[in-house]
């Protein structure tokens, strides 16, 4: 078994490094069921760690949204780790050399100044112990061919996480309507989708505290100084060098991105 955790996580691990799809790992294992999935998950963050001498910046919910599942036609959230070196800086223009098939998609970032550990964690535990948010944009850069996976797959490949951008200006919790607060996402100048926050299981910070439930079996929590970004408010979209992509919310003010060749 431990020897399937590592052949895979290898795999995925070379596969984001050099640019190359592979295929999803269902077919060839069966037996990855979700467990399995987060134990493969969880040692390709520890490659990452070890060779790159990176550290956990925080985490990443998944598939919380309807457009997102439906698009991706997988029925539950997943969870993945955000590492300090998959954050991108505003205003840097970032090349899409890097990537294999990246995605851009509007999130909101969550920054906790308190732990937050399972197995109740409720809406009002997460605001309670969230010191900031931030209007941010998540690079997803599936390892999979032509983004194709089921739940256990994208699991296993960190839930499709490759970049972040967070916005510089941070908000309280209490300045804005999380389940209302509306959203304006364009691409080039034109609009590609509007959403709200309840497009995020209801509540962003709902997505959150099934997190923070789910991460309890695994002995994990969320810890002070940790970003959670809550899942895309709408569909991703396909980025191509030259495209220029913002995102605007009402009272957050808006989060520009700008890719180059
Ligand atoms: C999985 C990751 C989805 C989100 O915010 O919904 C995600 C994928 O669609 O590749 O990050
Ligand atoms: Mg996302």
């Amino acid at each position: 078994m431990s020897n399937m955790i590592d052949q895979i996580a290898s795999q995925l691990y070379a596969a984001e490094r050099e640019c190359y799809e592979v295929d999803k790992f269902v077919d060839q294992y069966p037996e990855l069921d979700i467990d399995l999935a987060y134990d493969i998950q969880e040692r390709l963050i520890q490659m990452k760690c070890e060779k790159e001498n990176a550290k956990i910046a925080g985490w990443k919910l998944g598939l919380t949204s309807k457009a997102k599942q439906i698009m991706m036609g997988v029925h539950e959230p997943s969870y993945g780790i955000l590492l300090d070196n998959m954050q991108l800086l505003e205003g840097e223009k970032f090349s899409v050399k890097s990537f294999i098939h990246a995605k851009i998609e509007p999130e909101i970032a969550f920054f906790f100044d308190k732990e937050v550990k399972g197995p109740v964690v409720s809406v009002a535990d997460i605001l309670e112990a969230t010191a900031y948010i931030a209007p941010a944009m998540e690079i997803i850069d599936s390892r999979y061919r032509n983004f194709n996976f089921t739940l256990s797959d994208v699991i296993a490949d960190n839930s499709s996480s490759s970049r972040y951008i967070v916005g510089e200006k941070l908000y309280r919790i209490d300045e804005v309507d999380l389940r209302l607060i509306g959203m304006v996402f364009k691409k080039n100048g034109e609009i590609l989708a509007t959403s709200a926050g309840a497009a995020v299981m209801g509540h962003p910070a709902r997505a959150i505290a099934w997190m923070a439930n789910k991460l309890v079996k695994r002995g994990q929590s969320i810890k002070p100084g940790e970003v959670v970004l809550s899942g895309a408010l709408t569909g991703a979209e396909t980025i191509a060098a030259g495209d220029h992509f913002s995102v605007s919310f009402d009272g957050m003010g808006n989060l520009e991105a700008v890719f180059e060749g």
